[in-house]
């Protein structure tokens, strides 16, 4: 596992394992030429969308300004307010699904994306889309999986309830992997579009830690990513209490399934 510090050029930094995957896994090229660079046409931004009409707007205004609106954006949207509406007056592609939970959402979202590198996002303007550029120059050096850190800055905005749960979750997925991570239930990575297609995905609410721990478990090249996280705009969609258990059987539940394949 490889993590960004601070005031780096974005060079891969080892973790103080000394850890290195990149030969592991053979994907990692740090020498690869432009021709080879994927650029904001490549890119999809997806999301599930429910009831977020107070942060749709601004969270698709960002992706459009920082990616000079070249990047395909697609919703699956379980809404009874006026998101679809605000996301498709934007150029979002909206797949209208019954609300049936966070990751029956996104892994749709994720398998609906046409492009050959997928960001995930919450629609709820924690996540900084000005960091997409970041995500894409990682994706470009060859890692497979980029997944955003909330936890490395801090996380000030975050409830401390839900920052303490984070950080369990991080130590119980460590241990059971033997590897260490720092953020495995943020909601922004970037994904090669192949890691999306080879991994048959069980989890809902665990969904997101899933996305983490099996292409880790499997050997694919992952790295964690500092990212600056805001206040929520609109109601949270997640029970800390229910959503914490659920999140933490899925941790296990999974890891466990990666060790015996
Ligand atoms: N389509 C769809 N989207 C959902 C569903 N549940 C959650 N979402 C979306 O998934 C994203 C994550 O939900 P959040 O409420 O932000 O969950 P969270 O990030 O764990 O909680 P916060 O820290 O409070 O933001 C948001 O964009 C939600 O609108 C659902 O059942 N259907
Ligand atoms: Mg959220």
């Amino acid at each position: 596992m490889k993590t960004d510090g601070p005031g780096t050029d974005g060079a891969p930094n080892a973790t103080p394992d000394g850890a290195d995957r990149d030969e592991r896994a053979g994907h990692a090229d740090p020498s690869a030429t432009d021709a080879d660079e994927y650029t904001f046409d490549d890119l999809s931004v997806v999301m599930g969308t429910y009831n977020e009409e107070e942060a749709v707007g601004t969270v698709l205004d960002d992706v459009e300004r920082v990616t000079d609106g070249r990047a395909e954006v697609v919703c699956v949207d379980g809404s009874t307010d006026r998101t679809p509406e605000i996301a498709r007056e934007r150029g979002a592609r909206v797949v209208r699904q019954e609300p049936q939970g966070y990751g029956v959402a996104v892994r749709e979202a994720l398998l609906a994306a046409d492009r050959p590198v997928v960001v995930t996002t919450d629609c709820d303007d924690t996540y900084p889309m000005e960091q997409l550029p970041e995500f894409l120059d990682a994706i470009n050096r060859g890692y497979d999986v980029v997944s955003g850190d909330r936890l490395y800055w801090g996380a000030a905005a975050m409830p401390d309830l839900n920052r303490l749960g984070n950080r369990a979750f991080a130590a119980l997925a460590s241990l059971l992997m033997g590897e260490r991570v720092r953020d495995t239930t943020t909601g922004m990575r970037a994904y090669r579009r192949e890691v999306v297609e080879d991994i048959a995905w069980t989890e809902n609410t665990g969904l997101s830690a899933e996305l983490l721990i099996r292409p880790l478990m499997r050997g694919y090249d992952v790295r964690e990513l500092p990212i600056e996280y805001d206040e929520r705009a609109g109601e949270t969609k997640l029970d800390p209490l229910t959503g914490g258990a659920a999140i933490a059987k899925s941790i296990v539940t999974v890891c466990l399934a990666e060790r015996r394949r």
